[in-house]
């Protein structure tokens, strides 16, 4: 009974979970023509992702007249949700690759780099909240890495809480 119970709080809190995600799609489509434009997308979440990533998103994934449907949003969604699964990364790796040479050089690196310096200004880093942490990832590995156990720890909590 309580196997039976704990599937079916599972599955409400998935159907919930995929009404959520569509009701998101539907607020970005701010001119309501079904689609989402880089413009739209560019607001997904808290409206930080890179200029420069949601560049890539559309270059790389199925868009139509360089908009996007609901099904390649859903890839997106999914993706960026479960950033730990070989999945999700193979999906992001695509994006991050901008040759195809299957590994990251310093090239690609500072593309993507260069996007979240070009964006961050000291009034961010110190409005932000979260200032020393940043500072602690740009300037010290030991830093860097203390940050990374952090989100695997916050995540494991996360798992645990889920409906
Ligand atoms: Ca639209």
């Amino acid at each position: 009974m309580k196997h039976y119970q704990r599937m079916l709080k599972k599955l409400i809190g998935f159907q919930l979970h995929q009404l959520c995600v569509y009701g998101q799609y539907l607020n970005l489509d701010t001119d309501h023509n079904g689609m989402l434009s880089k413009a739209e997308l560019s607001r997904y979440g808290t409206g930080t992702l890179t200029s420069a990533f949601i560049e890539r998103v559309f270059q790389e994934c199925l868009t139509y007249d360089k908009e996007m449907d609901y099904k390649t949003y859903l890839d997106f969604v999914l993706a960026m949700e479960n950033r730990r699964e070989p999945q999700a990364l193979q999906y992001f790796f695509r994006l991050l690759d901008i040759e195809q040479k299957n590994y990251l050089s310093v090239f690609d690196l500072n593309y993507f780099f260069r996007a979240i310096q070009q964006q961050m200004k000291a009034h961010d880093l110190i409005q932000c909240g979260q200032g020393d942490t940043v500072v602690s990832i740009l300037i010290d590995l030991n830093g860097f890495w203390t940050y990374e156990n952090r989100e695997v720890l916050v995540a494991d909590n996360n798992d645990e809480c889920e409906v």
